[in-house]
């Protein structure tokens, strides 16, 4: 599908800044140096820098998927979700996301601050990085970002508003997709290893798995509890490392935003940490590194928790009592775990997999890919009675005794 707006390229962009009036001064376009970086599946991202040092980052969507080409045609209107769920963001968290300088809803541009000299969490995650204290600043995004946008904070006419304003169907249906059908049926869309074959026959017969897919996606498709992320992964998060040795870190990438469930947005981080320890544990990567790792699930949800719990006491509304509090955070726990099954399943078996688990040669590919099968495959299965964060780490410690001291399934 043909654009119908202008392409940015490194070359026009000075003149772009140039020609939008509140991008004025941010840097000076007679020296700006423009590298396109795009290296997601759906945008071309600028990272823009002049002879001062002040930068900008443009990022403009195409009327088509950047990771298939023009034959997946996708509406380029998601870049007004991103700008929503950046807004969002930047009422209750502004110094988890980069500074939001506005949206041409014309040219499908977004503008933001450019991060620079941060990196994408994954990729440091790859190379054996420990950022700490990363993992918390994602729960307390998710916390404010649910609490401040859902029924806890906002009168419910507001809500039913912002729910219809934020309807991102297209968006939505890639996730129901490749998260929720693709992984489990023959589809054109999928590829994996052929070694690999006989772990995912086992998924795809597992009608009681099949069942509690269903079940995850119907709460996708249904349960609009607050404006969410949903796209949460560690390639949506960047990284740097403070002075004092602790890491900071900032959500990007909010274009799937919709009213969904909150425990979308926490399970797609619990499901990237799994293929990172997977990775870790197929490398044989130091105690250090994988002890840290083993952390990082917990670390997110107790921050998510602490999080709500203190914004709970600023609810306007009293049907919202303490108990009720309790009782949601306990089903939220289970809805994580249950979604970070879902989100890790599709990186291995479904279109757009992630580099932790595809750059492994291949022994290790295989060994990292069959530990996150089966620990996803029971997260989502025996969610309610893991419950806990805490057992759902037991799972994948139980799941790799038994690859590593077994092997992977094999057809004989
Ligand atoms: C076809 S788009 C593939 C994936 O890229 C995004 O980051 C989302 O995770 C989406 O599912
Ligand atoms: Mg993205």
């Amino acid at each position: 599908m043909e654009a119908d707006y202008e392409i940015l390229t490194p070359e026009t962009i000075p003149a772009y800044i140039d020609s939008v009036p509140n991008l004025a001064g941010i840097v000076d376009t007679s020296t700006l140096e423009v590298a396109e970086v795009g290296d997601g599946n759906l945008n071309l991202v600028f990272v823009c820098r002049d002879a001062a040092g002040n930068g900008i980052c443009l990022k403009q969507s195409l009327p088509y998927l950047r990771v298939v080409g023009e034959a997946w045609p996708l509406t380029p209107e998601r870049v007004i979700a991103e700008a929503r769920g950046l807004a969002a963001a930047a009422a209750s968290t502004p110094h988890l996301i980069p500074t939001y300088y506005g949206v041409d809803k014309d040219r499908h541009v977004l503008a933001m601050e450019n991060l620079m000299g941060w990196e994408i969490w994954r990729g440091k995650l790859n190379d054996g990085f420990i950022h700490r204290g990363v993992a918390s600043l994602l729960g307390e995004y998710v916390a404010n970002l649910a609490f401040s946008t859902s029924v806890f904070a906002l009168d419910q006419m507001e809500v039913k508003e912002r729910t219809a304003e934020a309807i991102n169907p297209e968006l939505c249906r890639i996730t129901e997709n490749l998260v929720f059908t693709e992984p489990y049926i023959e589809h054109d869309n999928n590829s994996f290893v052929d070694e690999l074959a006989p772990e995912v026959a086992a998924l795809r017969s597992d009608e009681r798995l099949r069942a509690e897919v269903g079940m995850m996606k119907f709460k996708f498709m249904t349960g609009a509890e607050a404006l969410i992320h949903a796209d949460l992964h560690t390639g949506s998060v960047m990284v740097m490392m403070k002075e004092d040795g602790t890491g900071d870190g900032r959500v990007i990438d909010p274009e799937f935003a919709y009213y969904g469930p909150v425990g979308f947005d926490l399970g797609a981080v619990f499901g990237n940490y799994l293929a990172a320890r997977a990775r870790a544990e197929a490398m044989g990567r130091s105690d250090e590194f994988k002890d840290w790792l083993s952390g990082l699930a917990q670390e997110t949800w107790d921050a998510f928790e602490t999080e709500m719990r203190r914004l709970w006491a600023t609810r306007p509304d009293p049907t919202w009592t303490d108990s009720f509090l309790d009782s949601w955070l306990i089903q939220i726990e289970k809805d994580s775990i249950g979604f970070g099954g879902c989100k890790a399943i599709r990186r291995i078996i479904g279109l757009a997999k992630v580099t932790d688990i595809e750059t492994l040669p291949p022994g290790e590919h295989a060994t990292a890919a069959a530990i996150v099968l089966r620990t996803a495959s029971t997260w989502i299965k025996d969610r309610d009675q893991l419950a806990t964060v805490a057992a759902s780490n037991e799972v994948f410690d139980r799941v790799v005794d038994e690859v590593m001291a077994n092997g992977i399934r094999t057809n004989n």
